[in-house]
């Protein structure tokens, strides 16, 4: 794999602590927590719209599916940038390969479309005062685990998973990068309770795409004609997000190891059942159950 000119300590033999900081008990990439101070500052517009989710939950998908509705369903000016441009990640930057620093978030005109990884406890700020619409996708922890198995091997700014079994340890234990999905996805449960916050499940979306695809448009106030919603629903479809060099991420051979499986890897709902044992699953499930029980929050982990 190249070099990410700029960026140290890159590359299969770095070291978990090499590429990771810890932030008050969750791990970020070196590239968020340079610039922590700038990010936390960060001036939200009470018409900026926010898209989130724990890694590999789905934002991409979102992120495709927001940026045509906004544009009437059409592909043409979807494609004016890669999807990390059109909807630039705020809490991430490389300045060699995708230009979101804080200063170039800043100058894009309203209304802006963001996206981010950050758990409710480090979102900056701003969001919550200027009271930003936030769409929120959560996945089940078994895919979403499957899914980031596979990225920390994929993208070389976080370490490689390790084995397996290893990988399922830190995944329990939140001692992966952006931190414990499990506080994650709660603390933006909680969270929609007292914020304008639409919280959607890959699920839903991959079980009846075209009900979700509403769902967003009407918390967008964005009228969607029936032809216009087709559109939407064909041009996001797992098949059609793969081959499109816009969101699948293969322009960029310098952060994404093109050996390894694609960042549109499977897109299915229940690929966990290719991974786990009884005993993990079970043990997976037991942990949801005590954790979420009472919540009101519950994950498909088939469809
Ligand atoms: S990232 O790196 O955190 O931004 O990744 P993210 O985009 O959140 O998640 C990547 C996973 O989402 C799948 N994906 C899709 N699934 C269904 N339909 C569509 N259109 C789609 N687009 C992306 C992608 O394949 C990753 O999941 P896995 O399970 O690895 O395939």
């Amino acid at each position: 794999m190249d070099c990410l000119p700029g960026v140290e300590n890159l590359g299969p033999n770095s070291t978990k602590d090499s590429l990771l900081t810890d932030v008050e008990g969750i791990l970020y990439p070196k590239e968020t927590t340079r610039y922590w101070e700038e990010i936390q500052n960060f001036k939200a517009r009470p018409d900026d719209l926010l898209i989130c989710s724990y890694p590999k939950a789905g934002s991409t998908w979102m992120q495709e599916i927001v940026d045509m509705i906004q544009h009437g369903g059409d592909p043409e000016k979807c494609a004016r940038a890669p999807i990390y441009q059109r909807i630039p990640f705020i809490g991430f930057s490389l300045p060699f390969s995708i230009p979101t620093s804080i200063e170039k978030i800043e100058a894009i005109p309203s209304p802006r479309t963001l996206k981010t990884h950050f758990p409710v406890q480090h979102l900056p700020p701003s969001f919550w005062e200027q009271n930003c619409k936030i769409i929120y996708v959560a996945r089940n922890a078994k895919d979403n685990m499957v899914s980031y198995f596979y990225f920390h091997n994929m993208i070389n700014i976080i370490p490689d998973s390790g084995s397996w079994d290893e990988f399922m340890e830190n995944f329990i234990a939140g001692k992966v990068c952006w931190g414990s999905w499990f506080d994650y996805v709660q603390g933006w449960w909680k969270a929609k309770d007292h914020h304008p916050i639409l919280y959607l499940f890959y699920e839903d979306i991959k079980e009846d795409p075209a009900r979700e695809i509403q769902k967003i448009a009407q918390f967008l106030e964005i009228d969607l004609s029936a032809s216009v919603l087709n559109r939407i629903v064909l041009h996001t479809k797992f098949e059609n997000m793969k081959t499109n060099p816009l969101v699948n991420h293969s322009d960029l051979p310098f952060l994404f190891d093109q050996t390894t499986p694609p960042f549109m890897r499977k897109g299915k709902v229940g690929d966990w059942k290719e991974h786990f044992t009884v005993a993990q699953s079970e043990r997976l499930d037991n942990i949801c159950a005590q954790l979420f029980a009472g919540s009101g929050l519950t994950f498909r982990t088939q469809l």
